[in-house]
């Protein structure tokens, strides 16, 4: 039996790469430098893995920016718009200009080269690249990155390392149409020549194994896109009879696609038992034992934090020697440990994350031993070490189930407890309306923010100087005080209806409520990657989640004293929160999501008693929490749905709740989008020139809406005429008393200056669109 890993992170266990980037981007360091970074990066991660006792250990699992944008380079799949930068960006040189204009766009020497889209990967907080396919899409082998990756991982490792490729398949999947006609899936035949070239190449440099990951396997499939898996495998085997094919797919059961799956000519075949431990079963049912197939068994789980349940693990795997043999058998994690921060032993913060809370903690160095461990487990069960390992993981199991932390039993009966009733706000939205209408008395396309400010320098460096103990609470609350009063008057001054208090207060959106809960405990370094250099550092949600006081009432009641108008509470809902936290595994994620409904709800009614008539419930998280195949979709929508009314519904008629997404397809979704019954939905619109409030449209959605009429990821100011345009456009489709007018998303990431002068555009635009409908020409 062989220990194996499919992939680990590659941001430095100390984020050395996000540093680098941002440098060379900044023009500060040169690009020999940043690939020096990058090379050390890699080298510390073979070397991390080798020691924590993996014995297959992958290579190209590393990429400056995405591994589905070095597969687009390696391939040649480069946008036109891009060709003035190939001749300076050649094959051997990663990461070139060409590869980060694709990610981040190009604006210099008179060139404006849009970025390439960028999107969700599967059900993760990770976004990739979005391939461009053309009809007459051409392909050529355009990168070196993978070739030089395998000798630097055999020269560090004294070993050949397995190489992972996004299979054939996914990566066309995973990509986007841009003429219309074809079908992406029709460029295979022209694909699958470079995937010949690249194992070519690869098997000239002595590689036994080959890591194929097609996670479009875990998706529902089409007749032709399960048999377009069987015509690429076929195809490469026939020219490679040799070469050991590993197929990895994960996040989800292979279900109806497994019959096809195991029919494909590949040596083994990974399973993501964490996420679809019944899958072992299934498999071992079919005729799969008759084939010379070997199965890798994902059993350490990684998307999640939590240590392993060694002795459930070592059934499961005992259960596929028993019946295929161990020669047949290698054990990894679920999938890439992309998803996990890098290493627990950096965590010495025993106030955020409590000694107790810390055992029962895995981060991706300690789940690369825990794969070790069970292979020895397996192998040696006498060895003293492994019983002295499971000793100890099934005592830190023990004491966290039992743990008082975890139990707050007064919690578990609210959510018992909750009715019908609480999850449905007093009277339908048409009279919810009349009575808000009343009171809130604001004009035909009120006007509005989504709720964050730019995070001036200013802002970041009190907030660290809080945290390093630097500054006193006082000053730094004095501080808050005048960037919300400054940001009060100039939403005045320039004509805004629904203000805002700007979250000058907060990081994270998420963070800063986890921080404010019980229930949850925060790593100081674990970062793990959400796009480019980009990352997070999702809270830790381990028990029964309470709010034991108010956590945004100061600073909005603060805000709302200074101005008549009504200031626009700002609170992240339930599903986002639970979506974008490490979430404990030991109950199902409806009864925590349900539990941070409470909190939430709780939040509202405070907000509402101290006089705030707007609250604003964001959940842009909502659409990515979907599950990937649509059998299970009702279900999730049911209890995310009602987990928002539970937080949205603890108020009177009169106070008005507010809802932001961004980043989502609702076309899929619109039923349990209306279904949220919020009294108004901002959403992001201004990308698409309006097109995705068509699904709004079609479906008759009923309450208000915001339409998002400018895109605040660019820093260029919208004209006043541009905006009204988009107003016209909504109103040619929807009522015009039912539309607010305000940005697409928040404004943190933004500066002032542009910020400013897009306000101004924004509200006089909404002026003239009242002027024409008091005086019509
Ligand atoms: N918060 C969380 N998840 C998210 C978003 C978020 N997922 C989707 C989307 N927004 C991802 N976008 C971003 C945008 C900016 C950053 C991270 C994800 C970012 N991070 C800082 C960085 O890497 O420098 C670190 C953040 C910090 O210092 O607190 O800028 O908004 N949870
Ligand atoms: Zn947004």
């Amino acid at each position: 039996m062989q220990t194996h890993n499919l992939g680990y992170p590659r941001i430095g266990s100390h984020r050395e790469l996000k540093r680098a980037s941002e440098q060379f981007w900044a023009g500060n360091i040169t690009r020999q430098q940043l690939q020096e970074t990058g090379l050390a990066i890699r080298q510390a991660n073979w070397l991390t893995q080798q020691q924590a006792g993996i014995a297959l250990i992958p290579c190209n699992d590393f990429s400056f920016y995405d591994q589905v944008l070095d597969m687009s380079l390696t391939v040649g799949a480069i946008p036109d718009r891009f060709a003035p930068l190939l001749e300076t960006s050649p094959s051997a040189t990663y990461p070139s200009d060409l590869y980060f204009a694709m990610a981040r766009g190009y604006q210099q020497e008179g060139l404006d080269l849009k970025a390439m889209e960028m999107t969700k990967w599967f059900d993760t907080n990770y976004h990739y690249i979005v391939p461009e396919f053309r009809a007459d899409q051409t392909f050529t082998l355009s990168s070196d990155k993978l070739f030089t990756e395998f000798d630097e991982a055999r020269q560090v490792l004294g070993k050949t390392p397995k190489p992972m490729l996004l299979g054939p398949v996914s990566y066309l999947l995973l990509g986007k149409e841009k003429d219309s006609g074809f079908n992406r899936l029709d460029l295979l035949e022209r694909l699958l020549p470079i995937y010949e070239q690249i194992l070519t190449r690869l098997q000239a440099q002595g590689t036994d194994w080959i890591q194929f990951d097609e996670p479009g396997l875990s998706l529902n499939l089409t007749q032709p896109q399960q048999d377009a898996f069987a015509t690429a495998y076929q195809w490469l085997r026939q020219r490679f009879p040799t070469l050991k094919f590993l197929l990895a797919s994960y996040f989800e059961c292979y279900g109806d696609n497994l019959n096809a799956v195991i029919q494909l000519p590949v040596d083994c075949l990974h399973l993501d038992l964490v996420r679809c431990p019944s899958q072992l079963a299934d498999i071992l049912q079919t005729d799969f034992t008759e084939r010379p197939m070997q199965l890798s068994l994902g059993v350490v789980d990684g998307r999640n934090i939590w240590i392993n349940d060694m002795n459930r693990s070592q059934i499961l795997v005992q259960r596929a020697i028993d019946a295929v043999g161990a020669d047949r058998v290698m054990i990894a994690p679920s999938c890439s440990l992309l998803h996990v921060p890098c290493d627990l032993t950096l965590e010495t913060n025993g106030q955020s994350l409590p000694a107790e809370v810390k055992q029962w903690l895995a981060f991706a160095r300690q789940k690369l031993a825990e794969v070790a461990t069970l292979a020895t487990l397996i192998s040696d069960p006498e060895s003293p070490e492994a019983q002295a390992a499971l000793a100890s993981n099934q005592a830190a199991l023990a004491a966290r189930s039992k743990s008082a932390r975890l139990n707050r039993p007064t919690v578990q009966a609210r959510v018992r407890a909750l009715t019908d009733t609480d999850a449905q706000r007093s009277s339908p939205f048409a009279q919810r309306q009349t009575v808000q209408r009343e009171q809130l008395n604001l004009p035909l396309f009120p006007t509005t923010t989504i709720g964050s400010f730019p995070q001036t320098e200013a802002i970041r460096t009190n907030r660290s100087k809080l945290k390093k103990g630097e500054q006193s609470q006082a000053d730094y609350d004095q501080f808050i005080e005048t960037e919300i009063t400054e940001a009060i008057r100039w939403q005045e001054d320039i004509g805004l209806d629904v203000l805002v208090h700007g979250e000058f207060e907060r990081n994270d959106m998420v963070e800063y409520f986890g921080e404010r809960l019980d229930g949850f405990a925060f790593s100081a370094n674990g970062w793990v990657q959400s796009y480019g250099s980009r990352c997070v550092k999702p809270p830790i949600l381990f028990g029964d989640v309470a709010r034991s006081q108010p956590m945004t009432v100061r600073w909005t009641q603060f805000a709302q004293s200074l101005t008549d108008r009504p200031v626009k509470g700002m609170l992240t809902g339930p599903v986002t929160i639970l979506q974008w936290s490490f979430v404990r595994d030991d109950q199902p994620r409806r009864d925590t999501c349900l539990q941070l409904a409470l909190a939430v709800r709780d939040e509202v009614v405070d907000l509402a008693a101290a006089g705030i008539r707007i609250i604003q419930i964001d959940e842009p998280a909502i659409r990515e929490g979907l599950p990937l195949r649509r059998e299970n979709w009702a279900t999730y929508l049911d209890w995310a749905g009602r987990a928002f009314r539970v937080a949205a519904s603890g108020v009177a008629d009169t106070t008005q709740i507010h809802t932001h997404m961004c980043y989502s397809e609702f076309n899929d979704i619109m039923g349990a989008i209306a279904a949220l019954d919020a009294d108004v939905i901002t959403i992001e619109t201004s990308r698409s020139q309006m097109e995705l409030l068509d699904a709004f449209v079609d479906f008759n959605y009923p309450n208000e809406i915001g339409p998002g009429v400018y895109d605040i990821h660019s820093p260029s100011v919208p004209t006043v005429a541009e905006m009204t345009g988009l107003l016209h456009k909504a109103m040619a489709v929807l009522p015009a008393h039912n539309l607010w007018v305000n940005p697409d998303c928040g404004l943190k990431t933004r500066r002032w200056p542009e910020t400013a002068q897009a306000l101004t555009n924004m509200v006089r635009a909404a002026q003239q669109i009242r002027q024409q409908i008091a005086e019509p020409a």
